[in-house]
């Protein structure tokens, strides 16, 4: 794994490696409190803002107790379990290359819960815990419940004391939260706790007001000196310069809840607005790209992993599924939908396709439809729309097709109704020569001469000999006679990257073209013309393993298609 390939790649996944011990996330945020300039933190409650508050610059973040609940939907008194925060604290420290504090309220429980915490945390790369002197399960301190009542002094210290046994790492650090000015015990109380907390070890003390000014906190902060960190949140006393805040010599300044906040704001107003124009038009322009997303979700990153991960075959190969057409032998099963969209084990012959395809590697999938096309609604396919489906033939569509398919790579294309197992799509794919078709050599024992199938006339049979030698095909027609048939075409047919301009080409002039077939032309027609015009259709020989659904049979047959 490269070191770019990380870089690149911090919401999608992360390696964990031993990095340089400044590299650290518990060293940066240490330094951060110890730093002798002001220092900002800023909250994020999941790993999409997180990510957005690295990208603005913060060189930290505080998981808001406030926000991480309030994203869940509950309320910030411990409604939301601390296992439930650490799964969002592991998406968070994932997504981020900057350390990340914990607003861990006051442990979940006591000395032991917070020993357990603490080892939790460092398992996810949490570079620091705050915890704060009141009683589980606390209230927000803006909130005006009757009371905010303190922990006993000595008990939160054993606190403090046991979360700094607990961590393995030195440089993880313990922020003790002093709520004395919020539950109204006066400044005396607050140093005295504080002077508790620094000597029980606490690496840095959080002096939290809900005042308007910032007179408490500056006043604390002027008694207490700087006999350690000190780290404020503005949140109510937000007018205050933070100029002031560098005068007096505080550590750090936590923005604690601001994103949230604003996405608030945003989600209720684009809310509103879809809701009553009932369209998109008045906030496209003004909401992130779905381009956006994917950017902060790091899609470069898997799109660069998988070209040096995936099998080249599988990465580039591109399907065409010909689905068009009604089937009219299948009787009211078509009445409201194509053979393709027919239910057989639960889910449409289309989408045990698609799977085929997916297990292979391949997900460009473009599908033509025609007849009943709004029943063929699969999610992640490319539709094309073949409207003239009563009128054209296979290769019609499969003209529609080229069109539309995008990227380059080999293409495979196959019919809406023929089912196969992946091993035979993995056989075509390996084969790299510029036509491969795919031949049931075992063609007699469902051989039918009242059924239509299109038989092959191959350069050897399927001998022991033909799987040492290039077998490659001569004509391809239902009317061959039996003793020169070498096997049924089971629909698939790839064409190589190489191949494709000039395949292109021949499928547009054969449409185009004011001779009998024209837009009525099928793919045996072009197999024929392929090889009429001096190309060689390579044959892989298998027996048996598919099925072409072209009746009611068929389909209590493929009922068993395993
Ligand atoms: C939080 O963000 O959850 C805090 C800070 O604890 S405050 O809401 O100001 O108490
Ligand atoms: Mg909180």
């Amino acid at each position: 794994m490269s070191e770019k390939l990380q870089a690149t790649n911090p919401l999608a996944f992360t390696v964990r490696h031993d990095r340089r011990a400044t590299d650290k996330k518990t060293v940066k945020f240490r330094n951060l409190l110890q730093s002798d300039q002001l220092e900002f933190i800023c909250e994020a409650h999941n790993g999409l803002s997180a990510k957005i508050c690295e990208e603005a610059g913060f060189k930290g973040i505080w998981a808001s107790g406030l926000c991480l609940s309030a994203q869940f939907g509950v309320r910030d008194s411990n409604e939301a379990s601390w296992t439930q925060l650490m799964e969002m604290l592991e998406f968070m420290s994932d997504a981020t290359s900057i350390p990340i504090m914990l607003d861990g309220d006051t442990g979940y429980g006591n000395f032991n819960n917070m020993r357990r915490l603490v080892t939790k945390l460092e398992q996810r790369d949490i570079a620091a815990v705050c915890i704060e002197d009141k009683l589980f399960p606390k209230t927000n301190s803006f909130i005006h419940s009757r009371e905010h009542p303190l922990a006993d002094i000595d008990e939160f210290c054993g606190k403090i004391k046991a979360a700094k046994d607990a961590q393995k790492c030195d440089s993880f650090s313990v922020v003790a939260r002093i709520e004395s000015l919020i539950a109204g015990w006066g400044m005396d109380e607050a140093l005295r706790r504080a002077e508790a907390y620094h000597a029980a070890g606490a690496d840095a003390i959080l002096i939290h007001s809900a005042k308007s000014k910032a007179d408490e906190v500056l006043s604390f902060k002027k008694e207490w000196g700087d006999r350690g960190p000190v780290v404020i949140v503005p949140t109510k006393y937000y007018s205050t310069p933070t100029d002031v805040f560098r005068e007096h010599r505080f550590s750090m300044v936590i923005w604690a809840n601001h994103i949230l906040r604003s996405a608030v704001s945003a989600m209720q107003s684009t809310a509103r607005r879809i809701q009553e124009e009932e369209c998109l038009h008045s906030i496209e322009d003004s909401i992130a790209s779905v381009g956006e997303v994917f950017r902060l979700q790091g899609a470069q990153e898997l799109q660069a992993a998988e070209a040096r991960y995936l099998p080249v075959s599988a990465q580039k190969t591109r399907a065409i599924v010909l689905a068009a057409a009604r089937g009219s032998d299948m009787g009211e099963l078509t009445a409201d939908r194509p053979k393709a969209m027919i239910t057989v084990r639960n889910k449409s012959l289309l989408s045990h396709i698609v799977d085929a395809y997916n297990a292979a590697g391949i997900s460009q999938l473009n599908v033509v439809r025609g007849y009943c096309k709004d029943a063929v609604d699969l999610p992640n396919i490319n539709l094309v729309d073949n409207d003239d489906y009563a009128d054209t033939g296979e290769l019609y569509s499969l003209h529609l097709a080229l069109n539309a398919v995008t990227g380059k790579g080999d293409t495979v294309i196959s019919y809406g109704d023929v089912l196969f197992r992946k091993y035979i799509l993995d056989a075509v794919l390996e084969a790299d020569d510029d036509f491969v078709i795919a031949v049931d050599a075992a063609w007699r024992e469902t051989a039918n001469r009242d059924r239509s199938a299109d038989y092959v006339a191959c350069s050897m049979p399927n001998t022991r000999n033909a799987f040492y030698r290039s077998v490659t095909l001569e004509k391809m027609d239902n009317d061959i006679e039996s003793p020169h048939i070498h096997g049924e075409w089971m629909g698939i047919l790839k064409v190589s990257e190489a191949a494709y301009e000039r395949f292109t080409a021949i499928v547009r002039e054969i449409v185009h073209s004011p001779q009998a077939p024209g837009r009525a032309a099928d793919m045996p027609h072009l197999c024929n013309e392929l090889i009429r015009r001096g190309h060689s259709i390579r044959v892989i020989y298998s027996t048996g393993n598919w099925l072409d659904v072209d009746t009611v049979e068929d389909v209590v047959a493929s009922s068993s298609f395993q």
